[in-house]
């Protein structure tokens, strides 16, 4: 039998908790520039292959816990409070519930995102990471970054890379128990390195993430080339920041990114998150690229695009792309 959440936390953290009063935390948002797609064990979030990411600076997640004052959990988002039954509310419970365990204090919590709505970007990443540091403070844990990277990774695979600033590699990780599935910040910065987010379309997608991915590993025939292209991108990705190689990074980056939508379009049924004004919106950066402008995209599982390039042709891309607002273009290393 697989190893649980529970049994994995219980081994790093101590029986008899020291609860505060309340804890605060941020957590980035991310975007990957090596794709994780696909899990080869789905209670611990475990990938079958490494990612890469850029975190968002100041783009992301504030969490808050606080001891609840009314005798049951609270669940806010942006404010609101919610529904002890929805989605959300359920998800940070019982997250929650892995640490907590017997201890009888009910809390309030309020998560924030400060993403712009137009960017039209999932917030499970930060959120769980926010959620992770705060959980960490609230209780006394002490964790390491690496401890919290990978229990963040068991509330969303992403969040592992949301712990960190700056450019994050996730490491696979071999173990049963996940442990050595973290992420981790790489010495890399490119003070000039920029991201564009740009929305194309609205609308909730109707296979998330966490389905798709499941649906693309099983049915996809194209999937199984996906794991060594993964390795190699990432060692490619790794090398182009290093020389501060916009081209080697984009043109991988891309490629990744549409090797990887190639899976899930593969997968039956088929699985396309792409709508008209995506593709639309890919051939202005494809022709942007012909006039000369060094401009890549990539894409998550969803129906928008983000845009990479250097602060030198922030003008030509802000032309071409007239409807990034100034909170759209972000400066990781600012
Ligand atoms: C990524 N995505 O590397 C990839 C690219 C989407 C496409 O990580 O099931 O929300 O919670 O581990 O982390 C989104 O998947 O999935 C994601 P779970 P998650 O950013």
């Amino acid at each position: 039998m697989n190893i649980t959440k529970q049994a994995v936390i219980d081994n790093y953290i101590p029986e008899q908790l020291s609860p505060g009063n309340t804890a605060e935390a941020f957590a980035p948002s991310n975007i990957a520039l090596c794709k994780y797609w696909g899990k080869r064990d789905v209670e611990l979030n475990l990938p079958i292959n490494a990612s890469l990411s850029i975190s968002l600076g100041e783009l992301g997640s504030r969490t808050e816990i606080t001891e609840s004052t009314d005798g049951v959990d609270q669940v806010k988002l942006n404010g609101e409070l919610l529904y002890c039954e929805s989605r959300f509310a359920r998800k940070v419970i019982s997250f929650i519930n892995l640490f907590r365990r017997e201890l009888d204090q009910p809390v309030s919590i309020s998560t924030v995102n400060n993403i712009p709505t137009a960017a039209g970007l999932a917030s499970s990443a930060s959120g769980f990471a926010a959620l992770t540091l705060a959980i960490n403070d609230f209780y006394g844990l002490g964790l390491q970054p690496n401890v919290l990277s990978a229990f963040a990774r068991m509330g969303s695979g992403s969040a592992s890379r949301s712990i960190y600033q700056g450019f994050v590699e996730w490491h696979k990780g071999n173990r049963e128990d996940g442990m050595d599935s973290c992420a981790e910040r790489l010495d890399l910065d490119w003070p000039g390195f920029r991201i564009g987010l740009l929305k194309v379309a609205t609308g909730e997608k109707k296979v998330d993430s966490r389905a798709g991915m499941q649906r693309t590993v099983e049915s996809a025939t194209l999937y199984q080339s996906w794991p060594q292209q993964a390795a190699q991108d990432l060692a490619t990705i790794k090398r182009a920041i290093d020389d501060h190689d916009l081209e080697l990074l984009g043109q991988t980056a891309e490629q990744n990114a549409l090797s990887m939508h190639a899976t899930m379009i593969a997968s039956w049924p088929p699985l396309l998150y792409w709508q008209p004004e995506s593709v639309a919106a890919m051939h202005r950066v494809w022709e942007l690229r012909s006039l000369g402008i060094p401009v890549y995209l990539t894409m998550d599982a969803g129906p928008n695009l983000k845009l990479l390039f250097q602060s030198e042709d922030e003008i030509s891309v802000r032309d071409a792309f007239p409807e990034l607002m100034d909170l759209d273009i972000v400066s990781p290393f600012d």
